[in-house]
């Protein structure tokens, strides 16, 4: 019997001290506050892509019921997209060593005998698998998203979307059947000092510890630390170079007033300065009353306003308000049959981009109309410069980095 070896579906397989109700319970609580927060902010992020108006923003397939929740974002406050995804991106990189470690305190109840002793039993295991499989999945997808520069373009949205669903049905489930147990845990530790022989998570022959539990937790809880200092200046214009695990957005953008993050210069997006020219570019606007094109010194003696608004991206990068200056949608609207009688239409935004799942983007009625809503020729004073979208770009107040479509050639007014 002694020189067999010892499976990993042997308790005595699993040999660190550290295991115990203890760390699972403190490490779970932990997670029962910080993923409802990432579920949320990432619904209401993909609330932002107005992701039912129009093919061009989401495909996702089948979401009609996962989508019941979705609703016209609104464009106040103007920070609202920054601060929304600026939480889901610092929180869910800093929550992963707590989720890494989570997993490892109760690993070996992944491997205990027998995998199903009652239904309860079964369904319980079941929903585990989900809630493991699920959990890895939204974090792996949602880093690689970050920090790979759209990994999955045009399929991240759906993969993250229905990952978090099952992840969420899981924890759910998880959490109705466990949080009692783990307050319980807590509570009954405190008075009673280190586990006893009854904890069923810790390991029956441990090994000599090398560190204590209160240590592993330090070591957890700095990890997330060190994520979090290393993740939030991505959001803060003067903590950006802090951000040393954020390689977004793009490439240096230098100094001067249109020295703020890029996030694809003109070069990637295939944008060549012969198309954008003053004797070659041209605006298109598609309306009720029919096609109207202007130039760019054309739109620039159409009344300009001014509005500051950021750039927030899904990665979770942000810039500071920029002052754009440039001709409101709404004016544009007018001008091929909306103006005045009632609220603008819908619009869709085409870009000069040839390829890229960004090159097009749908707006609703309620960001047309917002006064602070612009195609924008300028900004903090200067021309756009081309790797901002010149020579113009819509600029839409709390709406995400993506429906800003640079390098705009057609505007399309209609009720999508
Ligand atoms: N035509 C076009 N517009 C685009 C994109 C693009 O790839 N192509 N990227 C969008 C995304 S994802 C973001 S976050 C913002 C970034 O704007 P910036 O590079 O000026 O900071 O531009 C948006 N507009
Ligand atoms: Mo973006």
């Amino acid at each position: 019997m002694r020189d067999l070896p010892v499976l990993p579906t042997s308790p005595r397989f699993w040999r660190s001290p550290l295991r115990g109700t203890r760390l699972t319970s403190v490490l779970g609580l932990v997670l029962l506050v910080g993923v409802p927060v990432l579920f949320l902010t990432g619904l209401l992020s993909y609330a932002a892509y107005n992701p039912d108006l129009a093919p061009v923003n989401d495909t996702t397939p089948d979401k009609g019921l996962l989508g019941f929740y979705l609703f016209p974002w609104p464009t106040d406050p103007h920070w609202l997209y920054r601060l929304n995804q600026g939480v889901h991106v610092t929180l869910g990189v800093t929550l992963i060593p707590v989720l890494l470690a989570k997993l490892w305190s109760v690993v070996p109840r992944l491997f205990a005998l027998p995998p199903v002793r009652s239904l309860v039993h079964g369904l319980e295991r079941i929903s585990l698998l989900l809630l493991v499989g699920g959990g890895l999945f939204v974090f792996a997808t949602g880093v690689l998203n970050v920090q790979l520069d759209y990994l999955f373009p045009g399929s991240f949205y759906p993969l993250h979307f229905y990952g978090a669903w099952i992840f969420l049905a899981a924890f759910l489930t998880h959490a109705v059947l466990r949080v009692p147990v783990a307050v319980r845990n807590l509570r009954t530790l405190r008075k009673a000092g280190p586990q006893g022989r009854t904890d069923v998570l810790a390991a029956p022959e441990p090994d000599p510890p090398t560190v204590s539990r209160r240590g592993a937790l330090w070591f957890v809880g700095g990890g997330s630390a060190l994520l979090f200092a290393t993740t939030v200046g991505r959001s803060f214009d003067s903590l950006r170079p802090t951000a040393l695990l954020a390689p977004r957005g793009g490439p240096e953008p230098g100094g001067g007033p249109n020295g703020f993050q890029i996030n694809k210069t003109a070069a990637a997006a295939g944008i060549k300065a012969s198309e954008t020219g003053a004797d070659t570019w041209r605006l298109t606007v598609v309306g009720r009353t029919g096609t109207v094109r202007l130039s760019r010194a054309q739109l620039a003696e159409m009344p300009l306003h001014t509005a500051e608004l950021p750039i927030a991206c899904v990665e979770g990068w942000s810039t500071g308000d920029q002052r754009w200056r440039g001709v409101r949608l709404s004016d544009l609207a007018a001008l091929v049959g909306y103006g005045g009688d009632g609220p603008p239409p819908d619009v869709t935004v085409e870009s000069l981009q040839r390829r890229g799942a960004f090159r097009r983007g749908a707006l609703r009625a309620n960001q047309v109309a917002d006064p602070r809503s612009l195609l924008a020729l300028y900004v903090n004073g200067a021309r756009l410069s081309p790797d901002h979208g010149y020579p113009a770009r819509v600029i839409v107040p709390a709406a995400p980095g993506v429906l800003n479509t640079k390098w705009v050639a057609r505007l399309n007014f209609e009720r999508l």
